[in-house]
Formats: structure tokens, C-alpha cells, sequence
């Protein structure tokens, strides 16, 4: 989904330049790229639309009615705001300033009053320069005034002037940072939100068809509301989030605008949405309507704050150690591209210690085995199988190495090879039933792995210690034992570090773990509730300590989150993966 058209037509007028002239052209060294890195891990952070003219009042009330400040305040700005205005006065920067004597950086919301044609054509260039003269009022008091600027909001609405018009709209936000930009403003002063609402009404498009391109978007705003109760974060915002940060990896997510109707479960689902989003790498910020708009149809009270009374939702959301406060955001204005960080720079695995690694299977059949789990790096790459193969590794010949395994369903083989490079299978046998699942791992703790079947219909596992071998069955299962709930999907690892492994099951549309440590009938050693519905589980030990734990990989938004032991909680480590379609964990 992201936008190269840019790049595309700039190599193709150099290549015509080229042509045309007959001449080399000497391109000037690239400077040093300069990047402002910031990462969403661990952190979130706060702010409000303040329902006072007076923001600074009002964000210093607020202040000490929770003890801590907001980093962010909303603001609504049109281009004709300043109309009629005399006296040297600004609303603009008057609106601005007032949220910076709040000791907050604005997040401001830009809107022309036309079609998104109409500001296309140019027709409102001169307005949204003038425009851009009052910003720069604010920003010439210094003192480290910045802002987030985003233009036309919730262009994938049908509610907008300017919305439901993809094409038009690409090219009316671009004039917008132009002309902004065209007056010197840098990205030290201002940061740039491509702000679509969450979800887009039938016939809009999607929210990548409005994608302005990667130069002109610092960070992605995402509007949210909780408009029934009983709706959890993730059904609110949850999903959109993982679908956009899949979408524009190493952008930042702010949720631009979030409210929850007035309920018994709004206080929980605010302090839910916070947790929810410091967990989550790719969302940095939360702006809450802080706004009555009882008597407007179809609308409500969304307050959290009507001074000196704050919700005690909103209360411990803020308080919480991991909701981040920085005034001026210094991190956001650094020089250079604005960027989310990729992975969560831990390390799980010591130097020197025997870690198992992942290695991701994508849509062409590539094997991909990474450096270290939580690094995101691949380290070697190999075709191997076809698409749609179910990828699986192990160490068939003992030596210590694991390899790559996969099952082709349409012809009911498995296929193992010994080494990890391009190549035909070592080893061929045909497997079980149709609908079987492949499981593989050292079950009677004899140094080999083998190949094992877990049977959905009937939750059974059947338990083989030999590999088959030169296109014949494997042979009889030693044992076979009953464990799990029907649609569960199993893993395995060695759950106790006593050499042996053990199967375990995940549940994708709660996030439920439980496995047994020992392979016969019984009720689970352990259970706990890790990860997003629709998660992908695989275990290995990411840290060498003999114990394998669970990681996660999360199709919709591309990570791969790792917990280094085997209870609830936060990702110990993640990285970004991209799209893949199968992942095992893999001791290279
Ligand atoms: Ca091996
Ligand atoms: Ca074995
Ligand atoms: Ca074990
Ligand atoms: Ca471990």
C-alpha cells in the first residue's frame, strides 16, 4: 500500500536527462540521513480537546486534579478562522498558544471548507497560506514551540467537505504541507498527521487509497470512538491500528481522537485502552474529546474531565507509569525523518548461549531465518517447498542443527531437509490423514527430532519417535492420549527444560495458552491468556535457559512479539516482520 510512485517518476526523468543529453551527471553525495526515532513501546502518551478557549487554564486545572500533565491538546482550526479579525489579533495563533501555556504541544486539525477538487485545483492556496502566516506566529514566539499539524481530517468520511475522494484528496494534503513547508517551516516546528477516521463508510475507498506518501506523513492520527457499551478496544480500535501499522510500517500511530459514550464500563474500557495502546509499539499517543455535545443528534456528553472533577477512569489511565510525559516533545523534533522504531532493541539471547531463533515462511514459499528472534533481521533465505506448504523445523539428523520441515497437503507428504540452503528434500514420507497437523520436536528426549500428529476432529495426539522414510508411511504411533477443545491449534515445546517435548494449545479467538508437561491425557500444567485474536503461536527458548516460552506473531500488523516466560503479561522483546504466512521457531 505504500505510495513509490514519486520515486518511480524521479528515475524516470533522470533516465531521460540522460538520454536527451549524452552527458554523466555528477549526482551530490546524499547528506547523512538524520532520523528522529522514537518507539511506541512501553509508553503512550496522554492528551485532551479542551472545551475552553482557554486551554492553558484548563490543562493546568487538570494537572492537578490527576497530578500529571497532558503532552498533547486537540485543536480544530479552519483556514478561514482568522476572517474579519483586526488588530493584529490571531485566533490561530491565539488557539495554539493557549495549549502551549498548558505546557502541551497541540495536535491541530486543519480543515478547508470546499471539496477536496475544489482545494486540488489550487483554488485555496491563497487562504491556506494565509493561514499558514498565523501558524507561524505561534511558532515565532520560540521557546520550542512545535506542533502536529493535521490537514483534513477524516478524509475518509462521507461527513467532510473534502471527503470520500481519494485521489483529489492526496493531492489537496499535499498543497497543504507544501505551502506550510514552503514557508520554512521544518519538521523541527512541525510534524504532519494523515488523520482517516477508523473506519470508512461504503464506497470511500479504504484508508490506504488516501495515503499521501511517506514524505508527507510523520505520523498516522486514527479517530476511534466507543460509541456502545460492551465494545472492547480492540473491536474500537484495536483492529484498525494493526491493519494501518501493517500497512505503513515505521510510522507512528496516535489514536487523533477517542471518546467512550457515557456507561458503567466506560472508566475500565479507558483504562483498557491505555494499557492497550503503551503495550503496543506502533501507538504512540491518545487524544481524548473532551467535549459535550449533548444536543447535536446522534452525539453525547464524551467527558472525562469538567473541572475539578475527573473521571477516576481517566485518572489511573494517566497516572500510570507508562503514560509519558515531555513538554517541548523534543524527541518528536529532532532533525530528520520521523520514524517508529522496528523492534523493541532487547535481546533476549546472551552472548555466547544456544538460542533458538524464528524463521518466517512467506507467500512465494521463501524460507526466512533471522539472526535472532527479536531482531528482525533476516540472516539467511531460501526457497524451499511451495506456497501453501505448512513450515515446520527441526533437527532430523541429530546433529544438533535444526532444519526445515513442511507437510503439502494436496499430497499428504512431509518433506524434510537437512541443511538450511535451496534444495530437494532429504527425506519424504507420506503422513497421516488429510486435515492432520504436523508436529515436531524430540518427544522422547534422544537428541532427534521427529514428526508427530495431532488430530483436530479428535484433539488426539499421536505420538511418533521414528521419522518415516523413502516415500512410505510413518509407522504406528507409540502412544496417542486426548488433550484440548475442539479448534484449538497446537504447539510444541519443552515447557519444564527436562529435555522432553510437550504439546500446547492456543485458542486464536481468545488468546488462551495451555499446555501439559508430560504427554498423556490431563488437565493442563499451565494456562494463561496471551495476544490479539487471530495471533499465530510458536515457542522456542529465545534466551538459552533450556526452557522453550511462547511468542506470537501477529498477521495484522506484521510483529512478532516474544515473551520470555510462560505467563500473562507484556512482550519481553518484539520485531517487525512484515507479511508472512508461516512461522516456526528454529535453533540454528
Ligand atoms: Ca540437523
Ligand atoms: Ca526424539
Ligand atoms: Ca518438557
Ligand atoms: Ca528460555
Amino acid at each position: 500500500m505504500t505510495d513509490n510512485r514519486p520515486m518511480r517518476r524521479q528515475v524516470a526523468l533522470f533516465a531521460a536527462l540522460v538520454l536527451l543529453t549524452g552527458l554523466v551527471v555528477i549526482v551530490p553525495p546524499a547528506p547523512p540521513a538524520q532520523a528522529a526515532t522514537i518507539s511506541g513501546a512501553g509508553i503512550v502518551y496522554a492528551g485532551i480537546y479542551s472545551e475552553h478557549f482557554d486551554a492553558g487554564a484548563d490543562l493546568n486545572n487538570l494537572a492537578a486534579a490527576t497530578g500529571k500533565r497532558m503532552t498533547f491538546a486537540g485543536t480544530f482550526h479552519s483556514v478561514n478562522e482568522n476572517d474579519g479579525v483586526a488588530g493584529g489579533w490571531s485566533n490561530t495563533r491565539e488557539a495554539l498558544n493557549a495549549v502551549w501555556a498548558g505546557q502541551a504541544t497541540p495536535f491541530a486539525n486543519l480543515t478547508v471548507p470546499a471539496s477536496a477538487a475544489s482545494i486540488a485545483s489550487g483554488a485555496w492556496d491563497g487562504k491556506i497560506n494565509e493561514w499558514a502566516s498565523h501558524l507561524q506566529q505561534f511558532l515565532d514566539l520560540g521557546g520550542g514551540r512545535s506542533l502536529v499539524l493535521a490537514p483534513l481530517q477524516e478524509m475518509n468520511g462521507n461527513w467532510t467537505s473534502y471527503g470520500c475522494d481519494p485521489a483529489n484528496f492526496i493531492s489537496a494534503y499535499r498543497r497543504v504541507v507544501d505551502i506550510v513547508r514552503g514557508r520554512g517551516i521544518d519538521e523541527t516546528k512541525v510534524r504532519f498527521a494523515f488523520a482517516p477516521n477508523g473506519w470508512t463508510p461504503p464506497g470511500c475507498g479504504s484508508i490506504g487509497s488516501y495515503y499521501p506518501g511517506n514524505s508527507y506523513v510523520d505520523v498516522i492520527g486514527i479517530s476511534a470512538y466507543r460509541w456502545a457499551d460492551g465494545a472492547n478496544v480492540f473491536s474500537v480500535m484495536g483492529d484498525t491500528v494493526n491493519q494501518v501499522a501493517g500497512a505503513f510500517p515505521g510510522k507512528p500511530i496516535i489514536i487523533a481522537q477517542t471518546g467512550a459514550w457515557p456507561s458503567a464500563s466506560k472508566d475500565q474500557w479507558i483504562r483498557e485502552m491505555f494499557s492497550w495502546a503503551a503495550s503496543n509499539p506502533s501507538v504512540v499517543g491518545i487524544v481524548y474529546f473532551n467535549l459535550n455535545k449533548t444536543g447535536e443528534p446522534g452525539e453525547t456528553d464524551w467527558r472525562v474531565w469538567v473541572n475539578p472533577t475527573v473521571n477516576a477512569g481517566w485518572r489511573d489511565a494517566v497516572r500510570a507509569p507508562s503514560t509519558a510525559y515531555q513538554w517541548p516533545l523534543r524527541d518528536w523534533f529532532q532533525p530528520g525523518q520521523l520514524s517508529l522504531s522496528l523492534n523493541s532493541g532487547v535481546t533476549l539471547c546472551k552472548a555466547g548461549a544456544d538460542c533458538d531463533t524464528a524463521v518466517f515462511q512467506d507467500g512465494a514459499g521463501r524460507f526466512n531465518i533471522w539472526d535472532l528472534a527479536t531482531s528482525g533481521k533476516v540472516l539467511t533465505s531460501f526457497h524451499y517447498g511451495n506456497p501453501g506448504d505448512v513450515p515446520f523445523s527441526g533437527d532430523w539428523n541429530c546433529d544438533g542443527v535444526d532444519t526445515p520441515g513442511l507437510y503439502r497437503q494436496s499430497d499428504g507428504y512431509v518433506y524434510l531437509r537437512n541443511s538450511n540452503s535451496q534444495g530437494v528434500a532429504d527425506i519424504a514420507f507420506f503422513f497421516g490423514n488429510p486435515g492432520d497437523i504436523p508436529m515436531s520436536g524430540d518427544f522422547d528426549h534422544d537428541g532427534c527430532d521427529t514428526v508427530s500428529i495431532f488430530r483436530p476432529a479428535e484433539q488426539q495426539f499421536y505420538v511418533i519417535n521414528d521419522l518415516g522414510s523413502n516415500d512410505g508411511g510413518l509407522g504406528a504411533a507409540e502412544y496417542s492420549f486426548i488433550f484440548g477443545d475442539p479448534g484449538d491449534k497446537p504447539f510444541v515445546g519443552d515447557f519444564d527444560a527436562d529435555g522432553v517435548d510437550t504439546i500446547g494449545l492456543h485458542r486464536e479467538s481468545t488468546g488462551l495458552v495451555y499446555f501439559r508437561n508430560s504427554n498423556s491425557t490431563g488437565v493442563a500444567n499451565s494456562q494463561f491468556i496471551y495476544g490479539d485474536p487471530g495471533d499465530k503461536i510458536v515457542a522456542g527458548d529465545w534466551d538459552g535457559s533450556g526452557t522453550d516460552t511462547i511468542g506470537v506473531y501477529r498477521p495484522g500488523n506484521g510483529i512478532f512479539y516474544l515473551r520470555n516466560s510462560n505467563t500473562q503479561g507484556n512482550a519481553d522483546a518484539w520485531a517487525f516482520a512484515g507479511s508472512y504466512t508461516g512461522l516456526a521457531a528454529l535453533n540454528r
